[in-house]
């Protein structure tokens, strides 16, 4: 690195010619983003914004990173998380599995397209399948009764108290309800 330092920054040339002729192999309306920690922190609707290109174009870097001059050919940086891994290949792999599965055919017809429980701002409620009692482990009774009211209400509950537990800043203003009304 200029300036000193540790380790590598890899150099601009190289980076270059590759995105590049990577463009020129593009079709269509093309985003190209590079996988950094220093990035914007992608999430589930960074996804849905993505599915309006035709083509992504994913930097991987390693050793420090790449010459910020290369930061000119790319339309953004993202992160997938507070977190640095060796490189930038599995960020980029977690990217295009999430942006893919909005993909029309990814999923089977019976799974969501949608965001599950991201659209509703909660975690998922605990899911269970046969048999009803596994190693003396039982099913919530609920979930057998086939009363569909009590279900619909018993997987809110639980999804709000998973959220509460594991991810209370989600919870915000449907928060503030819960929190006066569940005590
Ligand atoms: C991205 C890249 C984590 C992320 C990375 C992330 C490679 N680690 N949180 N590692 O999305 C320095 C130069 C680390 C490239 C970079």
């Amino acid at each position: 690195p200029y300036g000193g330092g540790y380790g590598m920054v890899m150099m601009c040339q190289p980076a270059v010619d590759c995105i590049r002729a990577a463009k020129a192999r593009c079709g269509g309306r093309v985003r190209t983003v590079y996988m950094s920690p220093q990035g914007a922190l992608f999430d589930q609707a960074k996804a849905r914004e993505l599915l309006e290109y035709d083509s992504l174009i994913l930097l991987c870097g390693h050793y420090e990173g790449v010459d910020e001059r290369v930061m000119s050919l790319l339309d953004g940086e993202v992160s997938i998380g507070d977190f640095i891994l060796t490189g930038g290949e599995l960020p980029a792999m977690v990217l295009a599995d999430c942006v893919a599965r909005f993909v029309p055919g990814v999923l089977g017809s019976t799974e969501s397209a949608g965001e599950e429980s991201f659209s509703r701002g909660l975690l998922e409620y605990p899911q269970y399948t046969r048999p009803a009692v596994y190693e003396g482990m039982e099913t919530p009774e609920v979930l057998l009764s086939g009363h569909a009211a009590n279900i619909e209400k018993w997987r809110r509950r639980q999804a709000l108290e998973k959220t509460r537990q594991n991810r209370p800043e989600l919870l915000g203003t449907y928060g503030k309800y819960y929190e006066n009304k569940g005590k």
